[in-house]
């Protein structure tokens, strides 16, 4: 057993050397820092509230992890934008809206499918606030979405009518803002929806997946980054990020 796994080590250390040795870069084996932010790019940071963190109305598995990655991240940006899920109470995302429905079932709405939700992330409550460790001093912005009371805002650029502007691509373009990195919570809803916008408002757009925690809701984590994917999300690291 040992044996085999010192084996195929050494098999494979000789595999990056070979590589090396064509001039073909080996340093993604290694996780070498590969981008600069600059003064047009921006670190976007999606839902970091108390409620898709343990012990919130609709936690995401591992939220509250994103949190020391991002801060850590922070000291690499010029630039951040700060989201919140910020909705009514009755809000047309919450299955207690509609009798008889239950959270996670879906419904038809004038917009689409919508999938209902616990009530979360509610106007002015505790369950809203952002994350207390986050730590984003530099901060320049903190953009609120959902809070049309008949229509959910996955996304931090446009509602889920896909017309109606949040406004935050007008303040991106305004600033000279070219380049997204979006972080937080959760990679299948806000941060997908948010990433995918901002390809189709004509930034360039990674997303740093160890920044990310998923909901995962009958393969919606996998489906999201085929989405992604297909639209030039472009899926990186942290440490592909030169701190
Ligand atoms: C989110 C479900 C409902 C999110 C927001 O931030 O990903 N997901 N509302
Ligand atoms: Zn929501």
């Amino acid at each position: 057993m040992h044996h085999t796994t010192r084996r195929s080590l050494l098999k494979a250390l000789s595999g990056a050397g070979a590589l090396a040795a064509t001039g073909f870069s080996a340093s993604r084996a290694f996780a070498a820092a590969r981008f600069t932010p600059d003064a047009k790019s921006a670190l976007i940071v999606v839902d970091v509230q108390n409620c898709f963190v343990t012990g919130g109305t609709l936690p995401v598995k591992d939220g509250e992890a994103v949190v020391p990655v991002i801060n850590k991240l922070a000291a690499s940006f010029q630039n951040i934008v700060v989201t919140q899920d910020w909705h009514t109470p009755g809000h047309a995302s919450f299955a207690s809206t509609y009798p008889g429905k239950k959270p996670f079932e879906t419904t038809k709405l004038s917009y689409g499918t919508q999938v209902l939700w616990p009530d979360h992330c509610v106007q002015g409550t505790a369950d809203a606030d952002l994350h207390k460790d986050l730590k984003l001093p530099t901060a320049q912005i903190i953009i609120r979405k959902g809070f049309h009371k008949e229509m959910d805002s996955y996304s931090a650029i446009e509602e889920a009518d896909h017309k109606t502007a949040t406004g935050l691509a007008g303040y991106l373009k305004a600033r000279g803002i070219k380049t997204l990195y979006v972080t937080g919570l959760a990679t299948d809803f806000c941060v997908a929806w948010t990433a995918m916008d901002a390809r189709k408002a004509g930034f360039n757009v990674y997303v740093i997946e160890d920044a990310t925690r998923a909901i995962d809701l009958n393969g919606s984590l996998a489906a999201a980054w085929k989405q992604m994917t297909a639209k030039g999300v472009k899926r990186i690291q942290a440490s592909d990020i030169v701190s």
